[in-house]
């Protein structure tokens, strides 16, 4: 393959495009967690690896596992294959990922246990990582963008705090509402690794990054601002102005009204809608002040059939005539059938036809 300089390719990229706050008359699109359970070739390979933290941390996997789905589908974004449990893995937690289950850590269970998080392995422990962004950078089609991610310090805080997934987040809210003090040292801590992991997979070849605060919804109004928008600005300002150009996604699901202020404080360049926002709040409201990312409902691609395409074609008529990339609200789920992706992509790869406008 001969390569353009490394300027002009990404120029022509349209999930680039999209990002820098273009409008495109077909819009790019990629699926969150587009790699995963519900393509067998991600089984096979599954089955193979030792366990979940290995198919991360060895690129010969995870190079593969991001590459399967843009081989089936030719997504316009390809997205690491990692965990956002990296990062409390390499400050020296125990995590560990259970059949069944899912994520697991050993819970942080007062003030004095963050003493044990060390930030000076970071880089080392997430070497892995940054050669495989290192190899899709070279392996990925020229016209395929790479995202690097990470998650937000409050979603990745939740899990050490609680010691995987939850209901309720009371660990978490314990810390925030009776330890604010502890609650800071900990996000700061989390803004700080954050920050340098991401600027690694920039070096690495990352081309754009999203950052998930899956959890960003649990909260009132004040301690959203202080745990996720806070620790997010201070994110995107250090991106910004330390490796400009390169567009920060940030994905605040269950923000709410707090999306506008996303848009107008956040930084970011684009963010991603989860399900439960109105399209046309979404056109009006945030889509003049940053790119919009979302949001197709992940079980309406596991329903399929006309549901899916009536609601594939609301999305596009409504946000299609501003900067936009096609997504999901949230990550894809195992049972999704892959032949729906596909109805997927030949209806956003038809638009906006013959009867469109
Ligand atoms: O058994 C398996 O194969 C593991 C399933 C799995 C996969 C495929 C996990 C465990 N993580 C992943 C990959 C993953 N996780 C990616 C890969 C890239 C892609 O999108 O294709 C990404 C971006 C993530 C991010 C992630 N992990 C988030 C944020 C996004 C979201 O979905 O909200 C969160 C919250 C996690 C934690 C996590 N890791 C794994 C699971 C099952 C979970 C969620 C558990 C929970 O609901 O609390």
């Amino acid at each position: 393959m001969t390569q353009a300089p490394e300027t002009s390719r990404n120029a022509e990229k349209t999930m680039l495009r999209a990002l820098r706050g273009e409008t495109l008359a077909r819009p790019p699109v990629w699926l969150m967690r587009q790699a995963g359970r519900y393509l067998p070739e991600y089984r096979e390979l599954r089955a193979r690896a030792e366990g979940f933290l290995d198919l991360c941390y060895t690129p010969d996997y995870a190079v593969e596992v991001t590459l399967q789905p843009i081989r089936r589908y030719g997504f316009d974004a390809a997205i690491l294959f990692s965990d956002i449990l990296v990062v409390p893995h390499a400050l020296g937690q125990k995590v560990w990922f259970e059949e069944g289950v899912g994520p697991r850590l050993e819970a942080l269970e007062e003030a004095s246990d963050l003493d044990r998080l060390d930030p000076a392995a970071l880089h080392e422990r997430l070497a892995p990582v940054y050669r495989t962004v290192a190899r899709l950078s070279r392996e990925l089609p020229a016209e395929t963008t790479l995202i690097g991610f990470a998650g937000a310090p409050w979603t990745v805080a939740s899990y050490m705090l609680e010691g995987g997934s939850s209901k309720d987040f009371a660990a978490g809210k314990r810390w925030a509402y009776g330890d604010p003090e502890a609650m800071q040292r900990l996000i700061d801590l989390l803004v700080a690794a954050t920050g340098d992991y991401l600027i690694a997979q920039i070096d690495a070849g990352a081309e754009a990054v999203q950052i998930f605060d899956s959890w960003a919804g649990v909260w009132p109004e004040a301690q959203l601002r202080r745990w996720c928008l806070e620790p997010a600005k201070a994110l995107v300002k250090r991106l910004k102005a330390e490796r400009p150009g390169v567009p920060v996604i940030l994905f605040p699901r269950g923000a709410g009204l707090l999306y506008q202020t996303y848009a107008a404080e956040s930084g970011a360049d684009a963010l991603g809608l989860d399900t439960t926002v109105p399209l046309g709040w979404a056109r009006e409201v945030l889509q003049p002040k940053v790119c919009v990312q979302g949001n197709l409902d992940p079980l309406a691609l596991v329903a399929g059939g006309e549901s899916q395409r009536a609601a594939v074609e609301t999305i596009l008529r409504e946000l299609s005539g501003g900067p936009f990339v096609f997504n999901l609200g949230h990550g894809i789920v195992p049972q999704t059938p892959p032949e729906h992706v596909a109805q997927l992509m030949e209806q956003i790869r038809a638009w906006p036809g013959a009867g469109g406008w």
